[in-house]
């Protein structure tokens, strides 16, 4: 499932050191070593997915539990949309073009005071 030399796979796998804010069988998150927000959050799945390209109908399950697992930590970052003016950001920077730099994919969750930096 571990994709060689992938940094992300590393990261999951324990093997290159992370701040990690959630950690299952299917997934980690950890924060961003360049964060462009207060909270900067990227969540990724233990399977080596090289991008959301790559993604195929058989991955529709993972995506959408991917999804609700952002819902889920942005709640216990004290970030979730509960109204007024709360909320957060979700990214998922797709090739060059998109601005990717590392190919596993993942999904950023920003928050907190803005302007943010811009990201990639
Ligand atoms: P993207 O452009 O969507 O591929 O974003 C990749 C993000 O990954 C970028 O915001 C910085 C972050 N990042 C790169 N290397 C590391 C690392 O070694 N550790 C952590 N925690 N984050 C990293």
């Amino acid at each position: 499932m571990s994709h060689e030399n992938c940094l992300f796979c590393k990261i999951a796998a324990g093997e290159i050191p992370s701040t990690k804010v959630h950690e299952d069988e299917e997934f980690v998150a950890f924060k961003d070593i360049r964060p462009a927000a207060q909270t900067h959050i990227l969540v990724i799945p233990r399977k080596h997915i090289a991008t959301l390209s790559n993604c195929t109908e058989s991955d529709a399950p993972l995506l959408g539990r991917m999804m609700i697992l952002v819902s889920r930590l942005a709640e216990q970052l004290g970030c979730a949309y509960t109204g007024g003016e709360t909320g957060f950001r979700t990214v998922i920077n797709t090739g060059p073009g998109g601005g990717q730099e590392v190919y596993h994919l993942h999904a950023h969750i920003l928050a907190g005071p803005r302007p943010w930096h811009r990201m990639g």
